[in-house]
C-alpha cells in the first residue's frame, strides 16, 4: 500500500549542510517528495510532535536541540515508506547503527545531553498521520 510518512532532517543535519545527502539517499531509494518546507518549530509544536516523550529525562534537552536552528520537513511517499524510511535511517544511536544507514554513516555521539541523530521518521501509520497533520496542516 502506498503510504506518506514526516521526515525531519533535524537542526544537526540542517546545520552539517547534509540536508542535500540525506534527500539524495531518499530520492536513489525511490520515495517520492510530496511536499517539503524549511521550519523553525517552536515549543508548542514540539511539544505536540513528542508528546509521547513528554516524561522523558531527555525531554527538555530534545525540545532545546530541536529550536536550535531550522528543520527541513519532508512529506515523503511510497510503497511502505513508513518502515523503509525507518530502516534508511538506522537505530536511534548513531554510534551504533549500521553502516549504509543515513545515522550509521553521517551521525555520532557528540557528547551532548540528547542524542543527535540528524533525522526524524514516523514509526506507524497512526503516528505517520498524527504528525503529517501537526507538520503540514
Ligand atoms: P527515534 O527518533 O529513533 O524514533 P525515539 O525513541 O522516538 O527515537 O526518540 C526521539 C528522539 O529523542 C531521538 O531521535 C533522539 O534524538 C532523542 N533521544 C531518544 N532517546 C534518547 C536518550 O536516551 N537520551 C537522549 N536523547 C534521546
Ligand atoms: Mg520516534
Amino acid at each position: 500500500m502506498i503510504e506518506q510518512t514526516l521526515v525531519l532532517v533535524k537542526p544537526d543535519g540542517v546545520k552539517r549542510n547534509l540536508t542535500g545527502e540525506i534527500l539524495r539517499r531518499i530520492e536513489a531509494k525511490g520515495y517520492r517528495i510530496a511536499d517539503l518546507k524549511l521550519v523553525s518549530p517552536d515549543q508548542e509544536l514540539l511539544s505536540k510532535h513528542y508528546e509521547e516523550h513528554a516524561d522523558k529525562p531527555f525531554f527538555p534537552a530534545l525540545l532545546e536541540f530541536m529550536m536550535s536552528g531550522p528543520v527541513v520537513a519532508v512529506k515523503l511517499e511510497g510503497e511502505r515508506v513508513i518502515e523503509g524510511f525507518r530502516v534508511l535511517a538506522g537505530v536511534t544511536d548513531p554510534t551504533v547503527a549500521a553502516p549504509g544507514t543515513i545515522r550509521g554513516d553521517l551521525g555520532r555521539d557528540w557528547g551532548t545531553k540528547v542524542i543527535q541523530n540528524l533525522v526524524h521518521g514516523s514509526d506507524s501509520p497512526e503516528s505517520a498521520a498524527r504528525e503529517l497533520e501537526i507538520w503540514f496542516d
